[in-house]
């Protein structure tokens, strides 16, 4: 089966592509062509996942999935949240994000947060929702290169490392994405039987 995956973020898809393997084809939004910015207006991740996902179904009349991801930090009130990708200002630069948690967690002990991920998948104009979450702590410093966004500073609950410090599978089997992935697959298996 073909799909797209609407993300114009290229550590996204080689996570995603590296958990599908060669299980379906998944084009990127390049590969059809679309160099659009979707913008992403919603208050809600699955509001945005479901925003992405549609754009591409409309323009373009392909089957596709999206991804929304957000960090929900306890002692924030679940911020950043829907907004993680713009929490420091609209240039979406992760060392400033990452800078503005740590700012804002000095001094707080409660570290609690998790990554949660929402797949909006359309096929044949269906829309289909999947979540996958992940709970860890926020450390103090920034620790690994690997991964992107916020990984250097979250260690996922039972871990010693952070997800920056984990290669690409380690991360994908426990990871947010990796689960939501893992149910969006089961759902394309059983469409096929
Ligand atoms: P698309 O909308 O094009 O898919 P994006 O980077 O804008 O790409 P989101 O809207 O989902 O993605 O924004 C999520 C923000 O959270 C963004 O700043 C990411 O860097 C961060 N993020 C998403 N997934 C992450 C992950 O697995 N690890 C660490 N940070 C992540």
């Amino acid at each position: 089966m073909k799909l797209v995956f609407a993300t114009n973020n290229q550590h996204k898809l080689t996570e995603v592509r590296s958990i599908l393997g060669n299980k379906f084809e998944i084009l990127s939004l390049a590969d059809i062509g679309c160099n659009d910015d979707i913008p992403e207006t919603a208050e809600t991740l699955e509001g945005n996942a479901s925003i992405k996902a549609w754009y591409v179904a409309r323009n373009y009349g392909m089957n596709c999935f999206a991804d929304d991801t957000g960090l929900e930090v306890e002692a924030l009130d679940m911020r950043p949240g829907v907004y993680s990708a713009r929490y420091a200002g609209s240039q979406k630069s992760s060392s400033d994000n990452m800078n503005k948690l740590l700012f804002e967690l000095d001094k707080i002990n409660n570290r609690k947060a998790r990554f949660r991920t929402v797949i909006s998948l359309i096929i044949d104009n269906e829309e289909k929702l999947f979540e996958g979450i992940v709970d860890g702590n926020i450390i103090s410093e920034k620790l690994g290169d690997e991964g992107f966004g916020y990984d250097p500073l979250f260690k996922p609950l039972g871990y010693e490392q952070t997800f920056a410090q984990m290669d690409i599978d380690e991360k994908n089997k426990i990871s947010h994405r990796g689960r939501a992935v893992e149910k969006l697959i089961a759902y394309l298996q059983k469409l096929e039987d």
